[in-house]
């Protein structure tokens, strides 16, 4: 599928200064890029780098929340944490494919994140350390991907935004069940209240740094927000979620771990501290509580599913081999 009004020349007879026009008048039309289109490169290689890095963030993400499947408290609450584990995969699968239609295949993409090349989203490299983690991780974690995604859903490269569709709807099941994880908690014994307060003290600043490092350092916003692959800075949007958690917390009778937090009339948003950015900073360069827990692990499950990718590869050789006879 693609946006082309008329028939665009293909790439090897490409007049780059025309393509480049009919690029631009896509993106000022707020209409979609797609793989056959021609775009810059370097659109080509922010959107690869976005993409993949979501995907890697995704399948990252599995691990804090798997590691509580065997302890859940009850049989559903079970059932529901694998289910929204097996959605985290889902998640990475959908976007791995988008990040592949530009070109870079999943292999090498993979290898990247093996090789510690290409970043992941710096909130899975904390512990979860209780059953009340797993509402914290819900409730904070899948609330600021739902606010930082649902934008995402009008990106401006077409596989890009609808994967944002349903990945969007399955997080925002995510964080009702973390909220209500920790509702049920906070109407629990003292202790259990704690666990909660507890889990939120700690996910409170890393989830507020998952928006990305504030506008003023953040390299990529001012192009990508040109290009419509961001349609809000790293603030805007981490500001939307302040205001969006404070009722949400208030009504679980709980706290955030601000003191700094208060309503401001004149702005008509909330005011909310400064966060750690030296801790931020120090967590994408790999030096987080979990980072080398993280890539052990995920080497691990790759190195161990080799297996796998070599029975679907001898799979796919035996149907082609198949499908040629039956031609011949
Ligand atoms: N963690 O110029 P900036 C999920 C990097 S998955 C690590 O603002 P950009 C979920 C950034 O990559 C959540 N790195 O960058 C899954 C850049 O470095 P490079 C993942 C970060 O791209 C399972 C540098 O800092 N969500 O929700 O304009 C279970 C400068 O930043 C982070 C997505 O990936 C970070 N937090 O904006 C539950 C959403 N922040 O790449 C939940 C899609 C920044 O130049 N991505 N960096 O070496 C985005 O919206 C944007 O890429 C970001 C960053 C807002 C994250």
């Amino acid at each position: 599928m693609t946006n082309n009004v008329t028939e665009f020349p293909k790439r090897d007879d490409v007049d780059i200064e025309a393509a480049q026009a009919y690029f631009d008048d896509l993106i000022d039309r707020d209409l979609r890029i797609e793989p056959a289109d021609w775009m810059p490169d370097a659109y080509r290689k922010t959107l690869t780098r976005q993409v993949s890095q979501h995907a890697h963030s995704e399948i990252i993400g599995m691990q804090p929340e798997a590691n509580w499947i065997l302890r859940a408290p009850s049989l559903k609450r079970k059932a529901i944490l694998i289910a929204k584990v097996q959605d985290e995969a889902g998640h990475g699968l959908y976007l791995y494919s988008a990040a592949e239609t530009l070109g870079t295949p999943r292999d090498e993409l993979n290898q990247q994140l093996l090789d510690g090349k290409a970043k992941y989203s710096s909130i899975f490299n904390y512990p979860a350390r209780t059953w009340a983690d797993m509402g914290a991780i819900g409730w904070l974690v899948d609330g600021a991907a739902i606010q930082n995604q649902v934008p995402l859903c009008r990106t401006s490269y077409g596989p890009y935004s609808r994967a944002m569709v349903r990945i969007c709807k399955e997080e925002s099941f995510h964080q009702r069940q973390g909220w209500e994880i920790l509702y049920t908690l906070a109407q629990g014994t003292p202790e259990q209240k704690q666990m909660a307060q507890d889990a939120i003290n700690r996910f409170y600043g890393p989830a507020l740094q998952m928006f990305g490092p504030p506008d003023a350092e953040s390299p990529n916003s001012k192009q990508s927000m040109a290009w419509k692959i961001k349609r809000f800075s790293n603030d805007e949007l981490r500001q939307r979620f302040v205001d969006m958690i404070v009722p949400q917390c208030e009504a679980l009778g709980l706290e955030l771990p601000d003191p700094d937090l208060k309503w401001n009339e004149e702005r008509g948003h909330y005011d909310f501290g400064e966060l750690d950015w030296d801790e931020f900073f120090a967590v994408i360069k790999g030096h987080g509580p979990c980072n080398a827990q993280r890539m052990a692990r995920r080497r691990e499950a790759h190195d161990n599913g080799a297996w796998v990718r070599e029975a679907a590869a001898a799979y796919a050789e035996k149907q082609a081999a198949e499908a040629d006879t039956a031609v011949a």
